[in-house]
């Protein structure tokens, strides 16, 4: 039997009360009014109740922040980028020390279980670091060059602002993925969150301010904007934006990334994932079930690296199954702040329709479901489900697609290639995982011929990304790379510098000229 803490799910007034608490402690003045007025609405799946209204910015606004980012571009640019990392470590310093004040806003906005809310912050913390370090470390090549007497090199320079649009299922890491990555880069930053999380944004750009004048650097380098689909046009269109950082929908990314282009300014998307894990017949099984029901259960179905595909082979696929469904039977689904819970609620009424419909169409399509039911919670407009597992017969129509809910398809395989071709037959391309303790499957896995995911995992599951890697994907998922490696490469911009310090000129490709 699930078990279900429905009688301990808090009211509104107590996540009212949770927010104005974390808010004062992060030293955020926000302006919050009742519900139903002129604004924005910041609600709370938990309850599924609209708990405040927030400032709304408008298109204006928007163009304000662009151009005040823009201005502080000016002498950001030239700031010497260690100095830059001493914002960022400051940012660094102020996350860690309210932690779990930002925690709790995740929670309350985006549903999150208290220790992934913390994982959250931590990401954040982490990426602190990383730019930190980053901001002494943004080098160029030299090059050998062809000319006597001829230095060959390359420097990197900021590019400019960048528009950072992220979505609700991570509220607040995203943020901090690129923002501070952009500031030790030299960049400024206009972030338009998810409409979903107005809250947890407020917090942080108190905490960006704050880090700020603590280092004396101008607020004008990181600016929020709050609002809906014309504030996210507006940074999408305006020239001034260098690079569009856009997390979110395939939908969305097929509108953004053309309009981008079409004004040649640079884009970096990270869109959705339709992420699977094959099981071989050597994998350590008890370890697998564990990285499987995390990755698919895990945020309740809603990260862009949750797992979606199992592709189990035929011989231990029903061993597999039993011990997922056995461990998916015994998952605490409820209020994700009651310790102990962990499985959440599902964002909106949208979020349950579509997993309503998805499961349906895997039934017509003869699909086997466990799991998947609403509990009744009393409350119409909080949304908990049990997560549900699908064998599927095929990989159908359904299963190409991302449903952004608890839904973990189940299909076999009888040999590796085939295997890999099904990991590879959606039209996404985020993450992926093979469990296997066969060097040789390991290794072919990770191949040119193995999985076309940007995330290629062994043993481990689908989500839960280090910072330290570039993070992103290939196909509809957007091609972009954010966070660690060498991703900062895409908030720069590359000069080739050829330098001639002999008293000649000899031309490039034996060319005589004159
Ligand atoms: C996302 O869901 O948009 O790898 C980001 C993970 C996290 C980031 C997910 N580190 O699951």
């Amino acid at each position: 039997m699930t078990v279900m803490h429905t009688n301990t799910l808090p009211t509104a007034t107590d996540l009212r009360d949770r927010v104005r608490v974390a808010l004062q402690a992060i030293g955020a003045d926000a302006r919050l009014e009742a519900p139903n007025q002129p604004g924005l609405p910041a609600g709370s799946p938990i309850s599924g109740n609209v708990l405040f209204t927030v400032p709304e910015h408008t298109a204006a606004d928007t163009e304000e922040a662009i151009a005040a980012a823009a201005a502080a571009f000016l002498d950001w640019r030239t700031t010497p980028a260690p100095v830059r990392g001493a914002l960022v470590a400051r940012l660094g310093e102020l996350l860690t020390e309210h932690k779990s004040d930002l925690a709790t806003l995740v929670t309350v906005e985006a549903g999150k279980i208290t220790s992934e809310a913390l994982g959250e912050v931590q990401e954040m913390i982490d990426i602190c670091q990383f730019a930190v370090g980053l901001s002494r470390q943004l080098y160029g090549k030299t090059i050998a060059s062809e000319r006597p007497g001829h230095r060959l090199m390359e420097t990197w320079h900021p590019v400019g602002v960048v528009g950072v649009i992220t979505a609700f299922n991570f509220p607040v890491a995203v943020w901090a993925w690129n923002t501070a990555i952009a500031l030790v880069c030299g960049d400024t930053v206009v972030w338009k969150p998810s409409e979903l999380t107005p809250l947890t944004a407020i917090a942080c750009q108190a905490l960006i301010e704050r880090a700020c004048a603590d280092v004396g650097a101008p607020p004008e380098v990181s600016r929020l904007v709050q609002g809906g689909r014309e504030i996210g046009e507006k940074l999408v269109d305006d020239p001034r934006v260098a690079l569009v950082s856009a997390t979110g929908s395939v939908r969305m990314g097929r509108e953004v990334g053309p309009r981008v282009a079409a004004r040649f300014g640079k884009a970096l998307l990270e869109l959705g994932g339709n992420n699977a894990a094959i099981v071989t017949p050597s994998a350590d099984l008890d370890l697998a079930v564990r990285a499987i029901v995390f990755s698919a259960a895990g945020t309740a179905g809603q990260r862009c690296t949750t797992l979606r595909r199992v592709i189990a082979h035929t011989s231990i696929a029903e061993e597999l199954c039993r011990r997922v469904a056995a461990a998916y039977a015994s998952l605490p689904i409820g209020d994700p702040s009651t310790e102990g819970n962990l499985v959440g609620p599902l964002i909106h009424a949208r979020a349950y329709r579509d997993m309503v419909g998805a499961l349906e169409a895997a039934r017509a399509d003869g699909g086997e479901v466990i799991g998947g039911h609403r509990h009744d919670v009393g409350d119409e407009g909080a949304y908990y489900v049990s997560p549900a597992l699908v064998r599927m017969p095929a990989q159908t129509e359904v299963v190409h697609h991302e449903t952004f809910a608890p839904i973990l398809y189940v299909l076999t395989y009888e040999d590796l290639d085939s295997a890999i071709e099904l990991n590879n037959a959606v039209p996404q391309g985020l993450s992926s995982a093979i469990f296997t303790t066969d060097i040789r499957e390991a290794e072919r896995f990770m191949a040119a011929d193995g999985s076309d995911c940007g995330i290629a995992n062994v043993n481990i599951g689908t989500s839960g990304a280090e910072i330290g890697g570039a993070f992103g994907g290939e196909k509809q998922t957007g091609g972009g790379r954010e966070s660690g490696s060498d991703s900062w490469k895409a908030y720069m911009r590359r000069a080739t510098n050829t330098v001639n310090y002999s008293g000649e000129l000899p031309l490039a490709q034996g060319v005589r000229f004159g």
